[in-house]
């Protein structure tokens, strides 16, 4: 049955963009909370419609924040795998419900598909409810310089012989080193000899690594020879900041994660400095001092009396 539904884009998920804002979302925004405001936020590959969504961490992302412009890098809804499955909880619709509130805000949401939503590639150039559809974009920083703004599977076939080298860092592995107790304690049921997967993994995860570095420098390099002060990408899930020289040239290559295993965010700051925001560890920094606060509600604590 599953199996049969038409996968609803564009006609379901952007026609929300028309019920809008009648809809409600299933977890509300909290009242009065305060967001902390950057120049540009970049997030990239969501996944949308798949279980690996980290929808919860997202909303709380997008309820503490606040930018002028917004880039979605791509792979934000996974078509691939809602064309298999259909698979699509309130929780994602609360965060397409966020952007579009963004979007009626005032932030410049631009929305750049990458390969996991490339059906919606042909609608670039048009505006759905505020959210711009572009193929890639220029953004220029507050300090002056330009930066190439694309989703990063353009280089796939460059990189095709390891393209997939570069999951098995992450997920896979930790997949194959929970197997690998299985496959011992199956193998001591029947008196067979300790097998490491371990030791494998660890050989394709030496080459995920190569895999990473190798993507980052075709990815600068095709930024430098478009004359650009550097690059913002996603597509394989691993943030990264790093400065590459390419023929003299000095080039930020920025990749700002995902919402599947890391949860970051890439951010500008309204001086054009860039940073790099792992959300559990905004989370828990936000939460300590609550805490703090919570503590010295009771009366001064020598800490602060000090200060
Ligand atoms: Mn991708």
């Amino acid at each position: 049955m599953a199996e049969d539904r038409a996968f609803p884009l564009p006609a379901d998920i952007l026609g929300n963009v028309a019920s809008f804002p009648d809809l409600k979302p299933a977890i509300p925004e909290p009242a009065g909370g305060e967001r902390k405001r950057y120049r540009t936020i970049w997030i990239s590959d969501v996944h949308l419609g798949t279980k690996g969504c980290n929808a919860k961490l997202l909303i709380d992302f997008l309820d503490h924040t606040d930018s002028d412009t917004m880039y979605l890098v791509g792979d934000i809804i996974d078509g691939w795998r809602l064309r298999k499955k259909f698979y699509w909880p309130p929780e994602h619709n609360d965060i397409v419900w966020r952007i579009l509130k963004r979007a009626k805000r005032g932030t410049r949401i631009v929305y750049i598909p990458g390969n996991h939503d490339e059906m919606i590639r042909p609608f670039s150039g048009m505006n759905f409810g505020g959210v711009e559809i572009l193929r890639a974009a220029y953004h220029d920083t507050a300090d002056g310089r330009r930066l190439l703004v694309l989703h990063g599977d353009e280089f796939d076939t460059i990189m095709l012989a390891h393209r997939w080298l570069a999951f098995v860092g992450d997920a896979l592995y930790h997949v194959m080193m929970e197997l690998n107790i299985w496959v011992n304690r199956f193998r001591r049921a029947f008196d067979l000899p300790y097998w490491s997967l371990s030791k494998m993994a660890k050989h394709k995860v030496k080459n995920a690594v190569e895999f990473i570095s190798r993507y980052e420098e075709v990815v600068s390099r095709a930024a430098a020879t478009r004359g650009v002060d550097g690059v913002v990408c996603g597509h394989i899930h691993t943030a990264e900041i790093r400065t590459f020289a390419h023929d003299g040239k000095s080039i930020e290559y920025y990749n700002d994660g995902d919402w599947v295993e890391g949860c970051n965010a890439l951010v500008e700051h309204f001086d054009g400095r860039m940073e790099l925001l792992h959300w559990p560890t905004e989370i828990a920094k936000r939460e300590a001092a609550a805490a703090v606060e919570e503590n010295s509600a009771g009366g001064p604590t020598p800490a602060k009396v000090a200060a």
